[in-house]
């Protein structure tokens, strides 16, 4: 055989062969759709659009879940949202100037439907905001999840109509450029897309959405988006439900005893991955990244959603009390990323029994956090739970420094609460340009810093106990603040 006939046969069985495994490869990567899918989707039988009944779709605001839906036929579902740009109180007494938001609120709504509904969204963008705005729904299959669909300008409606294909619990997010900035101001909620035979009943659901807020100093008090620490993913905050302390004190959903609470949590990001967690439980289950349609996992302490992600976590407290929400990622206490839930019921001692007097427990690092930080296992233990702890204490005698003012961060500060509170004790003082202010956390249990609020000097954080001390050499009035509890405040007047 000549080197050319035989090229030739290699080159017509090359052909045969991969027309072969072509054939082999399609039968069986149809044959793999067939079996697998988008299981429990694709058996989805669309109603025609012409023929379903329409009502008003169920929606709420945080930390509000509407009720369940369960098994029925197919429905379109209308929605009437309006986007406007606000303010919005971010912590106590720091107003957030950028705070864009669907219905003017952070988080936006949690709307319910079940799978195969036909979503009727009318999306209108509020006169008065001096930029477009849009939509990109998770749980929608088509471009851009809505985005263009729904990009209204001031003043603006426009109108999709769009199938829940696929159960799941979804985010949904403004998509207009600078998206990430968009999303950091606040344009963001969820949509809970139900299985059809709808999810197990529980005694309690809850909408708990985290997200960061990065924020410059502008006016006293007033706070505006800052590109730099977004880029850099250093926020200043880190919140549940839009805002510090949003789910704490008079705030925090109450639950019972024995009975399930199941919190659908989303992570708007824009930027930091959740490792969410709930002192004092165990969750009984969870919808790993808001997948209800696996088997859910059991038993976990810890778990991750995503940023732009979610997952769905129950748990059956057994004995009551305040348990509180947190990111593992645990230093994000300090930027304010704590809730809480009260469980009410009667103790229960062959589950839980604290054998030494509660007020006289030392903060020990077998607390539930144990980090050996005992400012993160303050909040955990004491003042949520009883309020007996940091009963307000009469300030000690002033300490005296050799050539300055002492300032105390007083006890309860950062436990942040409504009506007058102690932060810093005294608030203003007077010194000599010259003299130093000594600033000690009298704290039980938690630690402070402060810093000026024109960058004038800033301290680091301070354990209980811990002093910092800064000379001020030039005249003029300096105004302070603690940088994880922004409401303690105070000022120095350099004469
Ligand atoms: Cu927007």
């Amino acid at each position: 055989m000549s080197g050319k006939v035989y090229r030739w046969l290699i080159a017509a069985a090359s052909v045969v062969l991969a027309v072969a495994l072509g054939i082999f490869l399609g039968r069986s990567s149809s044959g793999h759709k067939g079996e697998r899918g988008r299981e429990g989707v694709e058996q989805l039988v669309l109603s025609p659009k012409a023929h379903l009944p329409s009502e008003d779709a169920r929606w709420t605001f945080a930390p509000d879940v509407p009720l369940p839906i369960g098994h029925r036929e197919q429905r379109r579902e209308i929605v009437h949202w309006t986007i406007r740009e606000a303010q919005s109180e971010i912590a106590p007494g720091v107003i957030y100037d950028d705070a864009w938001g669907f219905e003017g609120r952070v988080p936006g709504p949690l709307l319910r439907v079940r799978v195969g509904d036909l979503v009727e969204v009318h999306l209108r963008n509020a006169l008065n905001s001096l930029r477009t705005h849009n939509i990109d729904f998770h749980f929608v299959m088509g471009p851009g999840g809505g985005a263009s669909a729904l990009s209204v300008a001031p003043g603006e409606e426009a109108v999709l109509e769009a199938r829940a294909t696929a159960p799941g619990f979804y985010m949904f997010h403004c998509a207009t450029p600078d998206i990430p900035m968009h999303i950091a101001n606040g344009m963001y909620g969820f949509v809970l897309v139900e299985p059809e035979e709808g999810l197990p009943a529980v005694g309690k659901e809850l909408y708990v959405v985290q997200s960061e807020i990065y924020t410059t100093d502008d006016k006293p008090g007033h706070k505006s988006f800052d590109m730099v620490r977004a880029d850099k993913a250093d926020p200043q905050y880190v919140v549940f439900n839009g805002s510090v302390g949003a789910l704490l004190k008079d705030q925090a959903p109450i639950a019972m005893q024995n009975e399930t609470v199941r919190i659908y949590v989303g992570n708007a990001g824009p930027n930091l991955i959740s490792s969410f967690h709930v002192i004092g439980q165990i969750f009984d289950k969870v919808y790993r990244e808001g997948d209800l349609l696996s088997p859910p996992a059991r038993s976990l302490q810890t778990t991750l959603i995503p940023a732009g992600g979610s997952a769905v976590v129950e748990f059956t407290p057994p004995v009551p009390g305040t348990f509180l929400l947190v990111d593992h990622a645990i230093f994000r206490l300090h930027h304010g990323a704590a809730g809480s839930i009260n469980v009410q019921g009667q103790e229960n001692a062959e589950v839980f029994e604290p054998k030494t007097p509660r007020n006289m427990v030392p903060m020990s690092e077998d607390a539930h956090l144990g980090h050996g930080s005992h400012e993160m296992v303050t909040p955990a233990r004491a003042p949520f739970e009883s309020g007996v702890h940091f009963a307000m204490s009469a300030p000690a005698p002033e300490l005296k420094a050799t050539n300055g003012v002492t300032i105390k961060m007083l006890p309860g500060s950062g436990i942040w609460k409504k009506g007058p509170m102690q932060t810093f004790g005294p608030k203003t003082v007077t010194i000599k340009a010259g003299q130093s202010v000594i600033f000690k956390n009298a704290d039980i249990g938690m630690a402070h810093s402060v810093f000026g609020e024109k960058g004038e000097f800033a301290s680091p954080m301070l354990a209980p106990g811990a002093t910092y001390e800064k000379r001020f050499d030039q005249k003029g009035v300096v105004h302070f603040q603690c940088a994880p509890h922004p409401w303690m405040k105070g000022t120095i007047i350099v004469k």
